[in-house]
């Protein structure tokens, strides 16, 4: 069968990391990798914005349309799917992704014909067979089907790691970055996290303890890799330090040089320190540690592992090995203006060479949304503001107007002041940093205009 697989663009009026991260659809060459074989398979990724949707209908004439989502991309695949039954009735419209994982009634609608909740070599193979041989689809374990009422056989499951095709976007490899690097690949190496910290969906995505794939296959993949940069999307690589002694000795016996990302708990900072050490020759820059608050209490709440002293310690550690540190925080709904104050402080004190703050987001259907339900400021819905960069939650002790006004000031301290321009001029070149800065201004702006809205 001819199978068009979708990544909508963006959506205009969310808030996105676009400018700093725009990495390859992942999901999507996974899928192309466990189809090619035996359909023809066209990926396109109306995210890099040069493609005509229509025109490839025309072109391509799918006889199934398979679309990938994220949280903010619900209506994009909605109008989408519309379109595709507009060109032609018959084609079959799949939504999958991350958002049709998290919440599948969000794609229960006339124009989408099967939603996968989670894939899996079976459940995708009988799909599309059932739907080759033009026969009516049963209830499959994961997916919904319109024809059956949405009906499910109830069986709970994730994604099966798949090893993607990556020259299923070959056409768009050279625009995917991930922050100043560019072009750069994404890596799955393990799946699942045991840390559960309260906020976060990625264990409840992946699972609640770690997966790892072997390393053997992981190098395998890197060697096919022709970026020169790797963003390693595990949600802690570090959790394993003989798995990383490994790791370098594969590298350094297969003489791979790349530059390597990737996110990093703090216990396993100071765990591996050493280990982190022999990383760092071979080719980790950056790690993303998600320090998350200043605050004890909140630590606590948010179930993170480490405490206040031990972010301080990781981030001394990261410094002595020259590993660039990508910082995460939290911004609470409950802080007071003495607390932005100290949070900036606090910042200042662990010196990440870039941070990014993320207003604590109550995504519906979350146990944090039903902790939240009386103070949520937008509908369930709306889905282009759940984009973890609006504020979510009504902020306790100051309007909402104001508390964006922090937010702004924060962004403009950590972005413009505390973020050392020679360390990124150094690292990305000028041309890159520029880019960045363009970017942090756009997305000032939509603060600035969100602060005036109130
Ligand atoms: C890499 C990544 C990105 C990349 C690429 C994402 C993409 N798919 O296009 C980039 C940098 C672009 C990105 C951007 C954003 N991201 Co992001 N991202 C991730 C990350 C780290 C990994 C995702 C991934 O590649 N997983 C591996 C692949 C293999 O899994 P998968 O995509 O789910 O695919 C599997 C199945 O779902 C299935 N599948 C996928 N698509 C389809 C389609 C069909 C038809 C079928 C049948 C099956 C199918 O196939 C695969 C089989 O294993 C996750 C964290 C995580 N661990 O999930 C966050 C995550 C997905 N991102 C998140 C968010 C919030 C965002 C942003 C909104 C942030 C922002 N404000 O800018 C933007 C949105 C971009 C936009 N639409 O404009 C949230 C999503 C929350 C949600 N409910 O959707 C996550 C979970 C992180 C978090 N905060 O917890 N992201």
């Amino acid at each position: 069968m001819r199978i068009l697989l979708v990544r909508p663009p963006r959506r205009k009026k969310a808030i996105t990391l676009g400018e700093f991260m725009f990495s390859e659809p992942l999901g999507l060459e996974c899928l192309a990798a466990l189809l090619k074989d035996k359909h023809e398979i066209k990926i396109l990724d109306l995210m890099v914005g040069k493609e005509d949707f229509c025109r490839e209908l025309r072109d391509f004439r799918p006889q199934i349309v398979g679309f990938t989502s994220l949280c903010i991309d619900v209506l994009g695949v909605k109008e989408l799917a519309g379109k595709t039954k507009a060109f032609d009735q018959d084609i079959i419209t799949l939504a999958g992704g991350t958002q049709a994982y998290l919440t599948p009634e969000n794609f229960f609608c006339r124009d989408i014909d099967h939603v996968v909740q989670y894939t899996t070599r079976e459940n995708i193979a009988s799909l599309i067979d059932y739907l080759e041989k033009g026969k009516q689809v049963p209830i499959l374990d994961g997916i919904y089907s319109r024809a059956n009422d949405y009906q499910s056989t109830g069986k709970q499951g994730i994604n099966e790691y798949l090893i993607p095709d990556r020259r299923s976007t070959l056409k768009y490899r050279r625009y995917y970055s991930y922050f100043g690097y560019r072009p750069c690949a994404l890596l799955q190496t393990s799946r699942g996290c045991s840390s559960h910290c309260n906020f976060c969906l990625r264990w409840r995505i992946e699972g609640g303890q770690e997966q790892d794939e072997p390393l053997e296959s992981i190098i395998n993949q890197i060697k096919e890799i022709a970026e020169p940069n790797i963003m390693i999307i595990d949600n802690n690589f570090l959790h394993n330090g003989e798995r990383l002694e490994r790791f370098c000795d594969l590298l350094e016996s297969n003489n791979i040089r790349k530059n390597f990302i990737c996110y990093g708990s703090v216990e396993s900072i100071i765990r591996y320190e050493e280990t982190l050490k022999r990383l760092r020759k071979n080719g980790l820059q950056a790690c993303i540690v998600g320090y998350e608050s200043f605050k004890a209490e909140e630590l606590k709440r948010y179930n993170k592992k480490a405490t206040i002293e031990e972010n301080i310690k990781a981030a001394k550690i990261l410094k002595k090995l020259g590993i660039a540190c990508w910082a995460a925080f939290i911004l609470n709904p409950d802080w007071d203006k003495e607390d932005f104050k100290q949070f900036r402080r606090y910042v200042k004190e662990l010196g990440p060479e870039i941070s990014s703050l993320t207003p604590l987001t109550a995504l519906p259907g979350t146990a944090l949304f039903n902790k939240y339900k009386e103070r949520i400021i937008f509908s369930a819905d709306d889905f282009d503001r759940w984009s973890f960069s609006e504020v979510s939650i009504k902020p306790d002790k100051m309007s909402l107007s104001y508390y964006y006004f922090e937010v702004l000031k924060s962004n403009l301290y950590v972005n413009l002041i505390l973020n050392d321009p020679i360390f990124m001029v150094k690292q990305f070149g000028f041309g890159t940093v520029l880019r960045l800065v363009l970017g942090s201004l756009k997305f000032l702006a939509v603060y600035l205009k969100l602060m005036l809205k109130g």
